[in-house]
């Protein structure tokens, strides 16, 4: 086993070409600024769900980009928060070790962003020894003055940053990122086989995507209080049955939920079907249902299950 001490240098796998590069860059910002549509840009994959409400991505996400020379693991991880529930306090442990294992940090601001609101990670990051970039996001809704603007706002908030506008949505200027980015990169053999997409199950893929339906079709609270579980999932001949379940915190939302005559399930589960039908390529049966599942949010136990605790 190679140590710290060791100068020894360890052989690279076989296929690894000498001098390939591989490094953690992880995504960071405040809610909402657009870090989710950020890293499916750069993966070119819908690895991470997309809303227009804030606090939308609840766990870190990993998305791998690979070429023969490099390999960039991106991580997508929740808006930086003040956690009132133990969920969301789960939420900042991802940010939090997102910013200890990062070998470089995407922090993603936009244009309507006065500064970073959470001091803490702000200075976390003006600290630390490792290239830093400042992504203004969606500059496709400012004109140039602003976007000036912004840009000497942060070089002056963080100096030794390299500060860029882009659109994330447009895929403006994401292209020069990502070269920017690979030439940063530390010398390292691949961190992951160098076919695989991300770190997640399927089954986490498919709860997302019932999730992402779920922030569509109802306001605020519903989308908070509610957790997605995917109870089974069978592949069949020609169809995969997929069986999941909604877990809300009362009874009244459950009733919402399933809208009168069982209308709003329907109309999730019709959306969530088609977009899990494409995202694995075959004919899906989804078997919906909701369950009430009290305060689930601040219960140590179910969260450790649910994954939003080691
Ligand atoms: N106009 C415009 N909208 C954008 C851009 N990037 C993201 N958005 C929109 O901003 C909203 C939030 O995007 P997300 O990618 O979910 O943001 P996030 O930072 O991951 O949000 P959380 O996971 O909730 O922290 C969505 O409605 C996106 O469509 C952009 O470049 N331009
Ligand atoms: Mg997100």
């Amino acid at each position: 086993m190679q140590t710290v001490e060791s100068n020894e240098k360890q052989p690279l796998p076989e296929g690894v070409p000498e001098g390939h590069r591989a490094g953690f860059v992880n995504i960071i910002g405040s809610p909402n600024v657009g870090k989710s549509t950020l890293m499916n840009q750069l993966v070119g994959e819908r690895i991470s769900i997309i809303n227009r409400k804030a606090q939308t991505t609840r766990h870190r996400i990993m998305g791998l980009v690979n070429e023969p020379d490099w390999q960039i693991v991106y991580s997508d991880t929740p808006g930086v928060l003040d956690p009132s529930y133990k969920m969301q306090e789960g939420m900042m442990k991802f940010v939090k070790t997102a910013l200890q294992d990062a070998d470089l940090i995407l922090l993603v601001t936009d244009i309507y962003e006065d500064d970073l609101a959470h001091p803490d990670t702000f200075t976390k990051i003006a600290a630390m020894d490792i290239p830093v970039f400042v992504l203004i996001n969606k500059v496709d809704l400012t004109d140039q003055e602003k976007a000036m603007e912004r840009i000497a706002f942060w070089q002056a908030r963080l100096p030794r940053a390299t500060v860029a506008p882009i659109s994330a949505l447009h895929g403006f200027n994401v292209d020069s990122l990502l070269e920017r980015i690979v030439e940063k990169l530390p010398v390292s053999p691949p961190y992951f086989p160098k076919d695989e997409l991300t770190n997640k199950p399927m089954r986490f893929f498919i709860s997302e995507i019932i999730r992402e339906k779920i922030l569509t079709h109802f306001k605020q609270e519903i989308p908070y209080s509610c957790e997605v579980v995917v109870e089974s999932y069978d592949v069949e001949p020609t169809i995969v049955k997929i069986r999941a379940e909604i877990r809300v915190a009362r009874d009244s939302q459950k009733q919402i939920v399933i809208g009168s005559g069982g209308s709003m399930i329907k109309r999730v589960g019709t959306d969530a079907r088609k977009d899990i039908e494409q995202f694995i390529g075959q004919k899906v049966f989804l078997d919906l249902y909701v369950r009430v599942d009290k305060d689930w949010r601040d219960d140590e136990v179910k969260l450790r299950r649910l994954g939003y605790l080691d």
